[in-house]
């Protein structure tokens, strides 16, 4: 039955229907099925079908904007029945996120930030496109101890090594963390880039956070 539910999840946004989207995304939670579940069980097998589509030349552009805005849509039902319950504890940091300076992904990005915030993470997201400045002036703004940068494209990713350097420069490597992640990273990239951690999807983005402000 939830296995059914998933796949016409996916099915919505290989197809592109962000009403269907929403209305099955609603129809999940009335169902009492659990909306992390949903989300990767369901709306991200069909997004990354749209990107293999997309990849081998069967989907254009236009189609992976409508399944993303499909994906996105029946997020905006899943994502607030994740941090439910989570308000009143304490607060494990304060952590910045975004997506670097070059790249509009933020699917991705706003999921762990949602998760983040789900497990007693206070997280200000200063969303796409952002230059590496900009991540060290939210943090300072912030009293961030925790950065989160995000990069979808082989292109984007040497920006992650440019926001470390820029902490580097402003003399606050030391006062945070940064983790990095998103499609093309990995614990190699992280490693050569000098970034404190990589997770390779929003779980374990929780799991690495927490462990870096532990200091554990
Ligand atoms: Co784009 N895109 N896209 N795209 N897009 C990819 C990334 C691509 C792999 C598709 C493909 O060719 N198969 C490809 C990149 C190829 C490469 O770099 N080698 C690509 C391309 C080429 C492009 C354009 C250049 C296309 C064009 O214009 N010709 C263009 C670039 C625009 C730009 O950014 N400057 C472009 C545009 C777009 C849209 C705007 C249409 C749309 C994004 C809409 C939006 O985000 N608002 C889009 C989409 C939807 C995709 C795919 C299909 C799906 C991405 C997504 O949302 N995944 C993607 C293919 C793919 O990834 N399979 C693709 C779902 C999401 C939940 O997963 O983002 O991976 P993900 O996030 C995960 C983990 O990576 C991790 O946790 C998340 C949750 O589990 N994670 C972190 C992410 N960030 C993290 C940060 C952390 C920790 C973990 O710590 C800080």
């Amino acid at each position: 039955m939830s296995e059914e539910m998933y796949n016409e999840l996916a099915q919505t946004v290989v197809a592109g229907e962000p009403e269907e989207a929403e209305r099955l995304a609603k129809q999940c939670l009335e169902q009492g099925l659990e909306p992390l579940d949903c989300i990767n069980n369901g709306l991200t097998k069909g997004i990354q079908r749209v990107g293999e589509l997309f990849a081998t030349g069967e989907y254009f552009l236009p189609d992976l904007i409508i399944g993303a805005e499909a994906m996105k849509t029946a997020l905006g039902v899943l994502e607030p029945a994740l941090t439910e319950g989570g308000q009143g504890r304490e607060v494990l940091g304060h952590a910045v996120l975004g997506t670097v300076e070059g790249d509009l992904h933020d699917i991705g990005k706003t999921l762990v930030g949602t998760m983040l915030t789900a497990n007693g993470f206070d997280v200000t997201d200063i969303g796409t496109d952002v230059p590496a400045a900009d991540f060290v002036q939210a943090a300072q703004e912030n009293d961030a101890t925790l950065i989160g940068a995000s990069a979808l494209l082989t292109t984007t990713m040497s920006e992650q090594q440019k926001i470390i350097e820029t902490f580097k420069e402003a003399g606050l490597r030391d006062q945070v963390k940064i983790m990095i992640g998103g499609a093309p990273v990995t614990k190699s990239w992280a490693e050569k880039v000098g970034a404190d951690g990589f997770a390779k999807d929003a779980i374990s983005a929780v799991t690495l956070a927490k462990r870096l402000v532990d200091g554990s």
